[in-house]
């Protein structure tokens, strides 16, 4: 039996983490047998990450490692596409993992407002004494880590004319097809859509949420790769 570990439901959201809810998409996708385990510590895995799959032989860190050991075993995500589609599958889930992605951060961690309320739910677990000062230091350092990578520079106004561009590609995808490449779940999907629905389930309304929960296009996309999956 596998067994998924990933970060605990939040928001409504299978996983509170993108990349748990794209690799349980994966997983289910593929048929094998499998399970979820919750952890809200993810210091001791491989990376130091989550989503981790634990196989008969090991510990698999990272989703795209997950996702090369599935197809190693069988499965497809880009049945049926060209290899020009396939090359523009793995453009998108670059596009949602390395800038998406640090979108999200942004908005859950440096904006107080939805700080509390992340920290309540990601930290609720640790001791009441030492919760502050745990939460606070995480925060820090996730915000340290956001300034390196470029993202923590950008005032909103920036960030958010960065962000916009990318959601007009994708929606310029979905004007093709029910899924970016077509009418065919894809890879792309399955990394792009749960990025999209972490943004429109961050708890409170910002720039970010508003825009991506407001867009008609882009909420039905999530829901409809949700459905397609059919995980829950
Ligand atoms: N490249 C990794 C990214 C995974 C990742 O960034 N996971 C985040 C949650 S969304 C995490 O575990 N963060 C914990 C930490 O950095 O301490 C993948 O595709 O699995």
């Amino acid at each position: 039996m596998l067994t998924l570990l990933t970060f605990p439901s939040a928001f409504g959201l299978y996983s509170g983490s993108p990349f748990c809810v794209k690799a349980a998409y994966m997983l289910h996708l593929s048929r094998l047998d499998w399970r979820r385990s919750d952890l809200l510590d993810a210091r001791k895995m491989p990376h130091g990450k989550l989503p981790v799959l634990r196989t008969p032989e090991r510990l698999l860190a990272d989703s795209d490692a997950i996702r090369n050991w599935l197809e190693a075993e069988g499965a497809e995500f880009d049945q049926g596409l060209s290899d020009l589609q396939r090359a523009q599958s793995r453009s998108m889930i670059r596009m949602a993992e390395d800038h998406l992605y640090f979108q999200l951060l942004m908005d859950r961690w440096s904006e107080d407002e939805v700080w509390h309320l992340l920290r309540d739910r990601f930290f609720g677990e640790v001791p009441r004494l030492i919760r502050n000062p745990v939460a606070n230091g995480v925060r820090r350092s996730v915000l340290r880590g956001l300034r390196a990578q470029g993202m923590g520079r950008f005032s909103t106004a920036e960030r958010m004319d960065r962000a916009e561009r990318d959601l007009e590609a994708i929606t310029a995808c979905l004007w093709h097809g029910s899924f970016l490449l077509g009418d065919r779940l894809s890879a792309a999907d399955l990394s792009v859509a749960p990025m999209l629905a972490a943004m429109r389930a961050t708890p409170v309304s910002t720039t970010l949420q508003r825009r991506v929960a407001g867009d008609r296009i882009l909420s039905d996309y999530i829901d409809q790769v949700d459905d397609a999956v059919g995980i829950s």
